[in-house]
């Protein structure tokens, strides 16, 4: 398939260190698995870079997401006496909420980019599920399905109109961001390369995998993607 950059953003979902495994920092430092490691998570870092460089070249738009949450937050377990991680709960209002171990706190290492994550392509971080009650899958909007994160209108007032998708994880973030993209009118192409899932609970991730399709994200490895314009 032939991208136009100028007609496209890059958006990188949660490339951050609580979703990924152990590895060494350039300075020696070895930092332990994060707090919600998904088996492979840093795999997906060097096809998205590859892509990020051609895209930036080119004059496309390459946005990144953070899991940016405060201490306390709703979806950790550990702010729900008598629950585990695993369980469900429902919250005020009636929507449910997955409970996580505490991950992405913001401004601590875990919620920080991995290392060998690229930023220089970078021309937009968008921070979600900030607010102590409220969870954020979503690059687009928050779990309440109605409170942009800003990302949508800042595509639409660029033109943009092919959203490709890459990162963490594959049954939640990436799962909801895609199918706010399609819902947002977006041609939507999922990078099939560049994603990695927690599967949590069994069969999430091909869950996932499927409703995507059935929504009409199509799937492409980023390597079959030519770039033309
Ligand atoms: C995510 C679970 C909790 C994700 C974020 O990035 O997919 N998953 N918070
Ligand atoms: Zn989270």
């Amino acid at each position: 398939m032939t991208i136009d950059p100028a007609r496209a953003a890059l958006i990188e979902i949660d490339i951050q260190n609580d979703f990924c495994p152990a590895y060494t920092l350039r300075s020696g430092e070895k930092l332990p698995p994060g707090a919600l490691a998904v088996e492979g998570g840093d795999e997906v870092i060097a096809p998205l870079n590859a892509l990020a460089a051609i895209f930036a070249e080119k004059g496309g738009k390459v946005a990144a997401t953070a899991d940016w949450h405060p201490e306390g937050h709703v979806s950790f377990a550990s702010s729900h006496p008598g629950r585990k991680i695993g369980d469900r709960v429902e919250l005020p209002g009636g929507a449910g909420q997955f409970l996580w171990p505490d991950h992405c706190v913001r401004g601590t290492r875990g919620a920080a980019f991995h290392e060998k994550l690229d930023q220089r392509p970078l021309s937009l971080i968008i921070r979600k599920g900030f607010r102590r009650s409220l969870d954020s899958y979503s690059a687009f909007f928050e779990n309440d399905g109605l409170s942009p994160t800003g990302l949508g209108g800042c595509l639409k007032s660029l033109n943009v109109e092919t959203v490709l998708l890459g990162g963490l994880a594959t049954d939640y973030c990436v799962l909801s961001s895609a199918l706010d993209a399609v819902r947002l009118g977006f041609t939507t192409i999922l990078l099939t390369d560049a994603v990695r899932g927690v599967g949590l609970p069994a069969g999430s991730i091909e869950a996932a995998l499927e409703t995507m399709k059935k929504s009409s994200v199509l799937m492409i490895p980023s390597t079959d993607l030519s770039f033309g314009a």
